[in-house]
């Protein structure tokens, strides 16, 4: 049998994508097989003692590892630049069970004022209760940042760009201050990708990604997964993954390993056309306010190039009007779907402040800027044509059904 012995140290990640953590298995199957198992069998006591010991080499039950769900994780670690990386059943199991491997009572734990809504619940409201200190922080603002480190803070935690308004944090600047104090830096790189972004090169230690989006990229699978040393990788399997139960399916690992060969071209068409829609959405006057990294005058333009590779394909803005204006606009839409998530070939809108974002407090909200006019949108890989004309057609429905918002005269499409 042939062995897989080049170098692959070499090779770009579009091949990674691809090749990375192959097996050959004995028929030499050309797509990773599927073991779908529950169990695995041992020939006998001593070499299933030896296993679970530790002394053996070997799979034991699909919670504590499976080879389709290896196969994946080792893609994923060489995408990201990791030694390792463990899988997990959703984005938050990994945000949990990273978060929760390296912190106890008593420790303090530093967060991005804006994230995910979900992850925004976990932190102020789960850890809390086990007395564990969180403090948000706008990580965009260095000086806060700095002023927010305790000596006991152990974990440091941000997106990037951060969901749902795409504000980019300098994760270099922030990983020399969590370093400081010995603390981790955990960046959750959903919204980029490896392909446009490797947090590890800036000095986050542990990376994670909801495979949700855009890894699996088919909106058929809800997963997640966190890359790290072989030390704090081998720590989060043993303990909250193990123990806590939130590990991958084989047959979620499977889709992900077939959606993750298509990644660099669909991120190419992600990202090409979620530059026309930005132009598009830019030009609309009803558009008070937009946000995309792309843009010659977002803030992540001084961080393009070194920390980023591009500006991804999620876009959020901001209406003239209300929180009506907002619902009106998103239910006039035909093709565009109203969904959460992102990342998937549809093109999904969402309204943060009464969806993704809803457990945040309204004043939590308000201070990590996440308006009742904030719209966020994933654009997809329909023709980019067909995503225009319908949003188009939703901003001159709205046109025509309302003239004025907030008292002033306000002019659409
Ligand atoms: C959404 N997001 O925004 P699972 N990290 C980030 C995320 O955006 C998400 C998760 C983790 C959305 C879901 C409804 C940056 C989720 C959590 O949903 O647990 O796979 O990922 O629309």
């Amino acid at each position: 049998m042939r062995t897989n012995n080049k170098d692959k140290s070499q090779w770009q990640p579009a091949t990674v994508t691809i090749h990375g953590g192959k097996r050959r298995d004995e028929h030499g199957a050309l797509v990773a097989p599927l073991y779908q198992t529950a169990t695995f069998s041992f020939e006998n006591t001593a070499q299933g003692s030896a296993r679970f010991a530790g002394e053996e080499a070997g799979y034991i039950y699909s919670r504590l590892g499976n080879p389709t769900v290896t196969e994946l994780e080792e893609r994923v670690a060489a995408l990201e630049g990791f030694p390792a990386a463990a899988a997990a059943a959703t984005g938050m199991g990994a945000v949990s069970a990273t978060m929760l491997a390296f912190v106890e009572q008593g420790d303090h734990v530093l967060v991005s004022d804006a994230i995910y809504g979900c992850s925004f619940a976990l932190f102020s409201h789960l850890f809390t209760k086990f007395g564990i200190t969180v403090d948000f922080v706008d990580m965009a603002d260095l000086a806060k940042t700095r002023a927010a480190i305790r000596s006991n803070t152990k974990l440091v935690f941000l997106e990037s760009p951060v969901n749902p308004h795409l504000k980019v944090i300098d994760i270099q600047a922030i990983a020399d201050v969590a370093h400081e104090v010995n603390a981790r830096l955990v960046v959750d790189n959903t919204f980029m990708t490896p392909l446009l972004q490797q947090p590890r090169q800036q000095g986050a230690d542990l990376v994670l990604h909801s495979a949700t989006k855009y890894l699996n990229g088919h909106g058929d699978v809800v997963a997640g997964i966190v890359c790290g040393s072989e030390d704090d990788i081998e720590l989060i399997k043993l303990t909250t993954l193990k123990d806590m139960g939130a590990t991958m399916s084989p047959h979620d690992a499977w889709l992900i390993l077939r959606g993750l060969k298509t990644l660099d071209v669909r991120m190419e068409r992600h990202c090409a056309n979620a530059v026309k829609v930005a132009e598009y959405l830019r030009a609309k006057d009803l558009v008070k306010t937009i946000y995309f990294p792309g843009f010659a005058d977002h803030p992540a333009q001084a961080l393009m190039g070194t920390q980023m590779h591009g500006a991804g394909a999620v876009i959020a803005f901001e209406l003239h009007g209300d929180i009506n204006t907002a619902r009106q606009l998103l239910d006039s839409l035909q093709l565009i779907t109203i969904a959460v998530s992102l990342g998937d070939a549809e093109t999904l809108i969402q309204h943060p402040a009464s969806m993704t974002h809803s457990p945040y407090t309204p004043e939590a909200r308000a201070a990590a800027g996440i308006t009742d006019t904030l719209i966020r949108i994933s654009v997809g890989l329909e023709a980019v044509e067909d995503i225009i004309a319908d949003l188009e057609q939703a901003f001159a429905a709205c046109s025509n059904s309302q003239m004025t918002t907030t008292g002033e005269q306000v002019r659409y499409g």
